[in-house]
């Protein structure tokens, strides 16, 4: 039963390359100040090749972002933000 279950998990890593190499952060956007700053930087990291979902939060003044980490990089998603007049670091 296990081992089957072992072939099963393998088959499943094989058929999905992409999810394997994705990669969620949470970066620091402090100078969000109003309902439309997270819509422009939605956007602008959406923008970003490799990007999948992204999540923005005015009230905790970050923004959620998974990409693909050999399509991108955390400095390219905070190079993006910068660029659009929103600097924003990685937060730990
Ligand atoms: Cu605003």
């Amino acid at each position: 039963m296990q081992k089957l279950f072992a072939a099963f998990t393998f088959a499943f890593i094989a058929v999905t390359p992409v999810w394997a190499a994705t990669q969620t952060v949470t970066l620091s956007v402090p100078d969000m100040s109003c309902p439309a700053c997270p819509i422009t930087v939605k956007k602008a990291l959406s923008k970003v090749e490799g990007v999948g979902k992204i999540n923005v939060s005015l009230e905790k003044r970050e923004a959620v972002v998974a990409f693909d980490d050999k399509k991108t990089s955390v400095s390219k998603l905070t190079e993006a933000t910068e660029m659009a007049g929103y600097p924003s670091s990685l937060k730990q």
